[in-house]
Order: structure tokens, then sequence, then C-alpha cells
């Protein structure tokens, strides 16, 4: 598979902080005024347009952390996610994009003005009908399906927005792509999240909530929001990402407080035993082996998946044992402060302070 061709080797240097969480809480670190993140349809045309104009802001925002490939802040939250791809897909998974989605909602409120919260998919509402979604309205959303054969978006408001980074390791000029499938964004329907919340642990959970409802997202848009390392690249992986914490949330909820210290799973990126493409557990092998339902939806040349040279050393991990803990330390290469997913188990505080409505 492709992304064991990846987990060989990577990682990224460690690099201090230079963003203060400014959600409002109180002296003891409780918090007090939660974001309310709402789901994309019920947006609004001002607030889909007060958020697209937010993500146009941090694309034209210099970057500043001399990131390899990065030309602004949004390719800068891009690059957290590509260099680290191989040890961020493990038991850290959805902490990691918990936390990466949190630095993403704190850069546009922080850098770019926008006062709502981090929107979400509700991807069950749309599932197996990815494209007619209202997240790809060519004029209130992203921009709709790419155009073949290289699957660029040709509408919407990022249509001409050119990315630094990917395919894969890849670094340079880039357009968005697309390859909307709505059979394969079946994999995003209800039954399979319930299926997730039939497990009791964590251990068990975090793989099922990456297999359907995970690749669904990924694989029903397909292009660059399929791709394994560099999919932040497509706006639209925000939107995504939130729905998945959303749901993670959903699941803690069921059993709190247990599930606000329930973790583990291997620290570096693949799925146990008992999980994974090709064995009947799943969808179709797409994002870790390839396009989706063996179709001919683009997916990033097995090449870009090697580690390149430029990748800094091993980042220190917290734990550099194979569990993930509490202790491990989540990467955030200077966009905002690092976290360890102790931090981050609770999305009621005293570090993130949002919840879902
Ligand atoms: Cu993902």
């Amino acid at each position: 598979m492709l992304f064991s061709l990846v987990s060989l080797l990577l990682a990224t240097s460690s690099t201090g902080s230079t963003l203060a969480v400014s959600t409002p809480r109180t002296a003891n670190g409780a918090c007090t005024t939660k974001l309310q993140r709402r789901a994309w349809h019920t947006f609004s045309v001002e607030e889909k347009k007060a958020y697209v104009n937010a993500d146009l802001c941090l694309m034209k925002l210099p970057a500043t952390l001399g990131l390899n490939g990065t030309k602004n802040r949004f390719e800068e939250l891009q690059a957290i996610h590509q260099v680290q791809s191989s040890i961020t897909h493990g038991g850290a998974f959805l902490l990691y994009h918990r936390l990466l989605m949190h630095a993403h909602e704190q850069l546009i409120r922080n850098e770019c003005g926008y006062t709502g919260a981090q929107p979400y998919w509700d991807e069950v509402r749309d599932a197996g009908n990815f494209s007619q979604s209202d997240v790809l309205d060519p004029v209130t959303g992203f921009g709709g399906n790419g155009v073949r054969p290289n699957g660029c978006i040709a509408d919407g408001p990022f249509a001409n927005y050119t990315n630094g980074l990917g395919p894969g390791y890849f670094l340079g000029d880039n357009c968005i792509n697309r390859f909307v499938n709505d059979t394969t964004s079946l994999f995003a329907s209800r039954r399979y999240i319930d299926e997730c919340y039939e497990k009791k642990k964590f251990v068990e959970f975090w793989p099922c909530a990456e297999m359907n409802p995970h690749n669904g997202g990924h694989g029903g848009v397909g292009g660059k929001m399929l791709d394994p390392i560099s999919s932040p690249g497509d706006p639209i992986f925000y939107l995504h990402h939130t729905w998945l914490d959303k749901v993670f949330w959903e699941w803690q909820v069921l059993d709190l407080p247990a599930r606000l210290t329930d973790i583990g799973g291997r620290t570096i990126q693949g799925f146990p035993p008992g999980f994974g493409p090709g064995n009947g557990t799943g969808p179709p092998p797409f994002e870790w082996g390839g396009p989706p339902g063996g179709s001919s939806a683009w997916f990033p040349p097995p090449e870009s998946f090697i580690p390149p040279a430029w990748l800094p050393p091993q980042i220190p991990q917290g734990n550099p044992g194979n569990e993930t803990t509490l202790t491990h330390v989540l990467n955030m290469l200077g966009v905002i402060e690092n976290a360890r997913i102790a931090d981050v188990m609770d999305i009621g505080g005293p570090l993130l302070c949002y919840e879902y409505v």
C-alpha cells in the first residue's frame, strides 16, 4: 500500500509557538464561552461568504515559518499535515486532526477577522449525493467538481488558487482538483458511523472512524482531497475533518468521563489487525492504497509518496514508544502551540472551547 511507503521515515523539526489561544476562559482554565460549530448547510449566505473570505485571506497572508514550499498561512497549515502524515494517522489520528481544525479556526479568527466558529460538513446528509451538496455549490460553496483530465476546479472562489504543496510530498504549483464520486460518498452514510458507535474502546473506534466515515468523505470528493499527504490544500478538508471530529466527540459523549482518557493505538501510521483495505472490513482501498473502487479517479502518482530528502528529522513525540498515550505531543510546527493528547481529549476546555450544535 502506498502508505507503507510513506511511513518509512519522516518527520520534522520541533519548533516553538507563535500564537496564543484566544478562546475566552476563566482564570482556572475552564472555558466559558464555547464556540458553536454548526453544519455548513445551516449557514446563511452571508455566513458562508465570511468563512470563504477568511480562507481566501489565509491564502494571501505571507508564510512566516520557513516551512518548505509554503508561501502563505493556508499552506503552513497544510504543511503541518504534509510533513507529518506518517506519524499522525495512527492512534493520534483523531486528536491530531482535532488540534489541526482548532489551529485553522484560530487562524481565521485571529488573523483574518472571522467571527464565527469552524463549520462542518454534515456528510450523512449528502452521502451518495456529494455532487449536489451545498458544500460544492459554485456560488455559495467551495466550487464544484473538477474538469477532466486534470480535475482542476474551474468555478467557485478557489478556482484560481495555485497551491504550492502536493501532490503527496511534492512541492510546486498545482491546482485544487476534484473527481467527485457519488458512489464512493456512500461510505459517509449513517450506518457506517453507527457501526463505529458500537465500539467500546478507543483502540477499536479510531480505525473504524478512519475507515468508512473518514475515507468516504475524502474519496467522495476525490482529487486533492484524496491525497493522504497534502489533502489540506482543498479548503473542504477543514469541513470534512471537523465533521469527523463531531463524530468522534459524539462517540466520546456516549461514555463520559471514561472516554476523556481512553487512548491507544500505534504511534505511526497503520491500521491494527482486522482493519484495513482489502480484508473485507472496509471500503475499496482508496486513500490508503489507490483510487476509489479501482475507478479512474485521480490519485497522486506513487512517486509523490516517497519521503523527500528535505523532510526534517524525526519530531520528538513525547512518548517514543510504539503506543499512543495521553502524553503524546501533537506538533503544530509553530503555527499554534503544540499540545499533548491529554489537552485535546475534551473539546469543552481548558485548551479547546467549542461545541457542536
Ligand atoms: Cu483525512
